[in-house]
C-alpha cells in the first residue's frame, strides 16, 4: 500500500508546486512600483498618504534632456523568420529586421540614439532593453513596468544619450526567457569620441543559443578575421546565452580591456589564461596578430563558437590553462569611486532555488520585497550564490562597483560591471550609486531561473508607473 501511495503522493505534490509556481509567474495585475503594498491591504491606505505627501514622478516622464547631442537614427522590425544556418539548418526564428542577432548597432559616445521598434507578427509583443546602458527610466524596455509590449502592427521610438563608451547589447524584455532564445537581440557598441590606442580591426562576435544550435554571430562554424601579423585587434564578446561560457585565447598572449563596457585600468598581458564570461556579460580582448598563423578565440564547450583572426595555421590547443580571476587584474586607479567604503543602506540578497522555483532570500518574482533607494544614496548590495547552478546577476540602469568577493577586497583594477557571475557558495558586496531614479528589474540573467521566479526590482522612492505585468495586460517580462 505504501509502496503504491509513494509515488502518487509525489507526482501530487510535484503537480501542485508546477501550479504553484506558474501562479507565481502569472499574476493577473501587478504593479512593480507598488507591489509589496498592494499585496496587504492594511498597509496600502497609509502607503497612499504617504505617496501623496511626497514629490510623485511617472517613469513615464523621466527621459533624455533636450540637447544638441547628434542623432542617430535606426528602425528595427521584429519578425517571424525562418533562418538558414551555416550548417543546413532552418530555424523557426524571431528576429529584428529579418537576422538573428539583429543589426550591430555602432554610434559614438555622445549621440542622442533613437530607434523604432515595431511589431510585424510576434503576437504576445515586443520590447528592446538596452543591456548595460544606463538610459532614462521610460527607455528601459521592461513590459509592464517602463512600457507595455509592443503588438503587432504597432511601434514604439527609443530615445537616449548613448554617454558610455562600451560593449553592450540588447534583446527584448517581454518573455525575454523564450524571446532572447528565439533570437530578438543584438549588439549595440558605443565607440569612445576620442580613440585611446585605435586598434587596427574591431570586431564584435555575440554568442547565442539559437533554437538548438549555439552561433556566433549567426554562425554555427565561426567566424574569420583576416589582417596582417602584428596589427592590434579589438574583440568585443558578449554571451547572450544563458550558459557561462569559458572561452580560451590561443596563439597570441591578449589583455582584457573591458568588462561589461567599462575600462580595466593597467590590463596586464594574460597567457594561457581561460577566462569565463556569465550570461549577459561582455568582455573586450585586445591582442596583437601572430607573426605566423592565427590567434584564435574559442569557447571550450561549442566548437563552432571561435573567432580565426588571421592567415595561416591554427595554433594547437593550449593544455592547462589557468583561469582568469578579477580580483588582482590590473592597478587600482585615482579615480574609484569607493576609496571610503560607508554606505547609506545595505541589502542582503541570497539566490537560490528548490524544487521549481528559483528564488532571492526565499521569495520568487513580485512577492520578493524590492529594494527601495533614494537618490544620491550610496548602496551595498550582499550577494550570496546559495545553490541552483550559475547565477549571473543582472542589474538595470546601472553599472556598480565590485568590492569584494568572500570577504576579500579587490587588489588589482576597479571592477565595474552590470552583470555579475556568482557561483555556489560565492559572496560578493556590490556597490551602487543611487543615481538613475526609475524603477530597475534586478535579476538573474540565466533568463529561465528569472522566468522561476529570480527577479526583483530596485525602486526609487516616489517613482510611478501606469503600465501593469500580469496576465490581464499580458505584459510578462520574464516569462
Ligand atoms: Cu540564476
Amino acid at each position: 500500500m505504501g509502496l503504491l501511495l509513494a509515488p502518487v503522493i509525489l507526482i501530487g505534490a510535484a503537480a501542485a508546486l508546477y501550479f504553484w509556481q506558474i501562479r507565481l509567474q502569472k499574476p493577473e495585475e501587478i504593479n512593480m512600483a507598488d507591489h509589496m503594498h498592494a499585496m496587504d491591504a492594511m498597509s496600502h491606505a497609509s502607503h497612499q498618504m504617504e505617496a501623496s505627501a511626497t514629490s510623485v514622478t511617472p517613469c513615464d516622464a523621466i527621459r533624455a534632456a533636450d540637447t544638441q547631442a547628434p542623432v542617430r537614427t535606426f528602425e528595427m522590425t521584429a519578425a517571424q523568420t525562418a533562418l538558414k544556418l551555416d550548417n543546413g539548418k532552418t530555424v523557426e526564428a524571431w528576429t529584428f529586421n529579418g537576422s538573428s542577432p539583429g543589426p550591430e548597432l555602432r554610434v559614438t559616445e555622445g549621440d542622442r540614439v533613437m530607434v523604432t521598434l515595431h511589431n510585424k507578427d510576434i503576437e504576445e509583443g515586443v520590447t528592446i532593453h538596452w543591456h548595460g546602458v544606463v538610459v532614462p527610466c521610460s527607455q528601459d524596455g521592461v513590459a509592464g513596468v517602463t512600457q507595455n509590449a509592443v503588438l503587432p502592427g504597432e511601434e514604439f521610438t527609443y530615445e537616449f544619450i548613448a554617454s558610455q563608451p562600451g560593449t553592450y547589447w540588447y534583446h527584448s524584455h517581454q518573455m525575454s526567457s523564450i524571446q532572447a532564445e528565439k533570437g530578438l537581440l543584438g549588439q549595440f557598441i558605443v565607440e569612445p569620441k576620442q580613440a585611446k590606442a585605435a586598434a587596427a580591426q574591431d570586431i564584435a562576435g555575440l554568442m547565442q543559443k539559437l533554437d538548438s544550435s549555439f552561433v556566433i554571430n549567426g554562425r554555427t562554424k565561426g567566424l574569420e578575421v583576416s589582417g596582417k601579423p602584428g596589427d592590434t585587434v579589438r574583440v568585443r564578446l558578449t554571451n547572450g546565452a544563458n550558459d557561462t561560457m569559458e572561452m580560451a585565447v590561443e596563439g597570441a598572449p591578449y589583455r582584457i580591456i573591458a568588462m561589461d563596457g567599462n575600462d580595466i585600468h593597467e590590463p596586464g598581458l594574460l597567457d594561457h589564461t581561460n577566462f569565463q564570461m556569465g550570461a549577459g556579460q561582455r568582455y573586450d580582448l585586445l591582442l596583437k596578430i601572430p607573426e605566423q598563423g592565427t590567434a584564435v578565440v574559442r569557447s571550450l564547450t561549442e566548437e563552432g563558437l571561435k573567432i580565426t583572426i588571421g592567415e595561416g595555421a591554427e595554433p594547437v590547443h593550449s593544455a592547462n590553462n589557468i583561469l582568469f580571476d578579477f580580483l588582482d587584474y590590473g592597478t587600482a586607479s585615482e579615480d574609484d569611486p569607493v576609496d571610503q567604503p560607508t554606505f547609506d543602506q545595505t541589502f542582503d540578497l541570497r539566490l537560490g532555488q528548490n524544487l521549481f522555483v528559483n528564488t532571492i532570500n526565499g521569495k520568487s518574482f513580485h512577492e520578493i520585497p524590492p529594494m527601495t533607494v533614494k537618490e544620491g544614496e550610496r548602496i551595498k548590495i550582499t550577494l550570496t550564490n546559495e545553490g541552483g547552478g550559475d547565477h549571473p546577476f543582472h542589474i538595470h540602469g546601472h553599472t556598480f562597483r565590485v568590492l569584494s568577493r568572500n570577504g576579500e577586497a579587490l587588489r588589482g583594477s576597479p571592477v565595474f560591471l552590470d552583470t555579475i557571475l556568482t557561483k555556489k557558495d560565492e559572496t560578493y558586496e556590490l556597490y551602487v550609486l543611487a543615481n538613475n531614479p526609475g524603477l530597475w528589474m534586478a535579476h538573474c540573467h540565466n533568463l529561465m531561473h528569472a522566468s522561476m521566479g529570480m527577479s526583483m526590482m530596485l525602486n526609487y522612492e516616489g517613482v510611478t508607473t501606469s503600465y501593469r505585468v500580469g496576465t490581464k495586460s499580458g505584459n510578462l517580462p520574464d516569462l
